[in-house]
């Protein structure tokens, strides 16, 4: 099985990994291996200073740019589309900014989005933050997830940059900075479907350890995150990826840069803003692998 991961830099778009069994693995089969970067230096449209984050359908990705003096956007393209070959004007690539209500209210980033499909309608969730340069995070945005990305609604969601839904449904997230746990929540998501309101629930928190299960760990400045599909694994992106089994909050692995089978290469000039997890294989994307 083939999984892509995209973290947004300046050029670096998006980095292959692919998950391997590992026999020391005490209570979970897989985790995540860097096989390269894909595409190659890429500078695309949706690219540079400003992207946020991914998420994806089983159809579509999407991107979020905060916005630094326009409007925040979100990007929709195919996932048969070379992402490092997109243009705002490629046909079959939509964007749509924020709603001009929220960004009057003083909204101008999107953060690190994810997705979530109900009674077969596909939802995207995007936390939204106020002010240009030092974000505060204060609603949870939901917009349909098809090509029209309709504006839904709004909720408050814990100050957190980022979201997570597993396939139960289950929403994670977190504190911007010095994060030593994440949260769960309970989300309503039949009265989403059908009055078009958000009622989310803080129902747990969950701790963050290190290898040796002694130590709290902090993350210092959280770009983004994301819960495996299964809900066992969290992904945390800080200058590297940690990865935590959701289930002791211990941490299992951690990406180096320069060398070995887990690694985040990023360039001089480049860092890492968000990401997003996707199984390839299977879909018509011209990177499986
Ligand atoms: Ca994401």
């Amino acid at each position: 099985m083939k999984i892509t991961v995209a973290t947004c830099a300046s050029f670096i778009a998006v980095l292959s990994i692919t998950p391997r069994a590992w026999a020391a693995a005490p209570d979970y089969s897989a985790y995540y291996l860097y096989f390269g970067e894909d595409p190659v230096s890429a500078d695309p449209a949706w690219g540079g200073l400003d992207t946020q984050g991914f998420a994806h359908t089983d159809s579509h990705w999407f991107i979020t740019q905060k916005g630094y003096w326009a409007a925040p956007t979100v990007w929709r393209i195919p996932v048969e589309y070379d992402l490092g070959d997109v243009q705002i004007n490629t046909a079959g690539v939509t964007t749509r900014t924020i709603p001009s209500n929220l960004y009057t209210q003083g909204f101008r980033w999107f953060g690190d989005p994810c997705t979530h499909r109900i009674d077969g309608i596909d939802y995207l969730l995007v936390p939204m933050g106020s002010d240009l340069f030092v974000p505060q995070w204060y609603r949870l945005a939901v917009f349909r997830a098809d090509a029209g990305m309709a504006f839904v609604t709004a909720a408050p969601f814990g100050g957190s940059p980022w979201c997570s839904v597993d396939s139960n449904g289950k929403l994670y997230g977190s504190d911007p900075t010095n994060v030593s746990t994440w949260r769960e929540y309970s989300v309503n998501w039949q009265q989403l479907v059908q009055s078009g309101t958000l009622a989310v629930q803080q129902t747990g928190t969950g701790t963050l350890y290190r290898e040796d299960g002694v130590t709290v760990e902090q993350l210092p400045f959280l770009k983004g995150a994301e819960v495996t599909s299964d809900g066992r694994l969290l992904y945390s992106l800080v200058d590297q990826f940690h990865v935590f089994d959701a289930s002791s909050g211990r941490r299992v692995r951690r990406s180096v840069e320069g060398s070995g089978p887990f690694r985040l290469d990023l360039g001089e000039f480049d860092f890492a803003q968000g990401f997003g997890i996707w199984d390839l294989e299977g879909t018509a994307s011209p990177h499986p692998g």
